[in-house]
C-alpha cells in the first residue's frame, strides 16, 4: 500500500483491466458456477456490511437465513430441516462429518466410507478430523457400488456418504440403499447434492435422494451453484435441528452465545441474495431453467457423437462425458480422473454458446 492512494477512477480502471484477463462465461464449459441471478446481485449489494457471525446485531439478516434454510428444507422434502448457510459444499462436508464423529466418541479409530465419486473436500475433512477414508468402488454407470459398500463398513465406520449428483458424471447414487447400510451399521447418513441438489428436484421423475429416503441425516446443498447465487453460499441441512448444537463452543461477546458454524464472520450478502432468487423464481422458474440446461446438454451429445466422440454416460443431470480427449482451442473444458472429456451444461452455456463451440469440433477435425 503506498501513502497516498489513488482516485476511485484510477482504483477502478486498474482492476477493470485484470477483470478483463478473467476468461468469459460463454467460454466456460467446465465450472459448476453460473452467473449469478440479477437479484442476487442486487441484493447483494444491499447486505454487503451484514454479518451473520454476530446475528443478534442483524436480527432482519438472520431471519432471511432462518427463511433460506427453510425453503431449502422444503425443497428436499423436510421444510423443519436444521442447519445453516455455509461457505460452500467443502464446509458443510466437513461439519456433517464433524457432528458424525462427535455422535460416536466411543469409536477409537473411526473411519468414513465414501463413493469413488466423493469431492475431494472429503480428502480434506479426512485430513482435518485424523480420518481413515475408505473409497467405494464405482459400480454400474459411475455410481456406488452399494454391494462392496456394504462390506467396507464397519464397527468404526462413523459416516457413510452418498453422492446425489456426482462432480465428474453427473450421476446420483442409491440414497435408499446407502441410506439402509448406514441404518444397519448405526451410522450417520450424509449425502452430498451440493451440485445436484438445485438439479434434480426439477427434473421429470426425480430419484429419492432428499430427506424423503429414511435414514438420511444430512444434506449438502449449494446455491452458488445452481441456484445462481453470489459466490459464497452453501448450505448444510440437517434432520434433526439440534445435532447442530454437538459443535456448538462458547462466544461469550458476542450477541450469540453459542457458535455451531466453522466460520466466525459470515456475509449475508450471499444468503440475502439466494433467498431472493428462490422467492422470485419459484419451483417453475427453477423448473424451466433446469429443462433449458437439460436440452443444451442433449444437443451436445447428440453434436458430439455426429463427431466422433462416444458419450461415457447417458446424462441424467446437465453433466456430458465424452471419450475422447481432444477440445478445439479457446474453450475451457475439464478432465475426469479417468481423462474423460467433460462438460458442465450450465444456464451461461446457451444454446447459441454450444453451436458455436460444435462448429469449432466439426473445424478442428476437418
Ligand atoms: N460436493 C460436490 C458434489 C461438488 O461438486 C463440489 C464442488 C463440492 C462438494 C465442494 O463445493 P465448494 O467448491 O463449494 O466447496 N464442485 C466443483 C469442483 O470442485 C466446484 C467448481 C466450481 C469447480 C467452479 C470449478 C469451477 O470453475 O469441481
Amino acid at each position: 500500500m503506498k501513502d497516498e492512494g489513488c482516485s476511485m477512477g484510477e482504483v477502478l480502471s486498474f482492476l477493470s483491466d485484470l477483470r478483463d484477463e478473467d476468461l468469459h462465461h460463454d467460454r466456460i464449459l467446465s465450472s459448476m458456477c453460473t452467473i449469478p441471478h440479477p437479484i442476487a446481485i442486487a441484493v447483494h449489494e444491499m447486505f454487503s456490511a451484514t454479518n451473520l457471525g454476530d446475528p443478534g446485531l442483524y436480527p432482519g439478516t438472520a431471519k432471511i437465513e432462518d427463511l433460506l434454510i427453510h425453503s431449502l428444507g422444503e425443497l428436499m422434502h423436510l421444510p423443519d430441516a436444521g442447519g445453516y448457510c455455509t461457505s460452500g459444499g467443502t464446509e458443510s462436508n466437513l461439519q456433517a462429518i464433524r457432528i458424525a464423529k462427535k455422535l460416536k466418541p466411543e469409536v477409537k479409530e473411526p473411519n468414513i466410507v465414501v463413493p469413488a465419486s466423493a469431492h475431494f473436500s472429503f480428502d480434506k475433512t479426512c485430513d482435518m478430523l485424523d480420518l481413515e477414508m475408505r473409497v467405494v468402488p464405482y459400480g454400474t454407470n459411475y455410481t456406488v457400488d452399494t454391494e462392496k459398500m456394504a462390506e467396507m463398513v464397519d464397527r468404526s465406520t462413523i459416516a457413510v456418504v452418498a453422492v446425489a449428483g456426482t462432480t465428474e458424471y453427473g450421476m446420483i447414487d442409491d440414497v435408499s440403499v446407502v441410506a439402509r447400510i448406514a441404518e444397519e451399521q448405526n451410522c450417520f447418513c450424509h449425502v452430498d447434492a451440493a451440485f445436484g441438489g438445485f438439479v434434480i428436484p426439477f427434473l421429470e421423475n426425480p430419484p429419492l435422494f432428499d430427506f424423503a429416503v429414511t435414514g438420511v441425516d444430512s444434506l449438502s446443498l449449494d446455491p452458488h451453484k445452481l441456484g445462481l447465487a453470489t459466490i459464497p453460499c452453501g448450505s448444510l441441512l440437517l434432520r434433526d435441528p439440534k445435532a447442530l448444537n454437538c459443535l456448538s463452543v462458547d462466544s461469550p461477546y458476542l450477541t450469540m452465545k453459542k457458535q455451531c458454524t466453522l466460520v466466525g464472520t459470515r456475509s449475508g450478502a450471499d444468503v440475502a441474495g439466494a433467498y431472493a432468487v428462490m422467492k422470485h423464481l419459484g419451483r417453475e422458474g427453477f423448473r424451466a431453467m433446469i429443462a433449458g440446461c437439460m436440452e443444451n446438454t442433449r444437443r451436445l451429445v447428440v453434436g458430439m457423437e455426429a463427431c466422433g466422440y462416444s458419450r461415457v454416460v447417458d446424462p441424467i443431470m446437465n453433466v456430458a462425458v465424452f471419450t475422447g480427449e481432444i477440445a478445439p482451442v479457446g474453450w475451457k473444458v475439464s478432465y475426469t480422473r479417468n481423462n474423460h472429456l467433460r462438460f458442465v451444461v450450465m444456464p451461461h452455456v446457451t444454446c447459441d454458446v454450444i453451436e458455436c463451440f460444435l462448429a469449432d469440433v466439426a473445424a478442428m477435425r476437418e
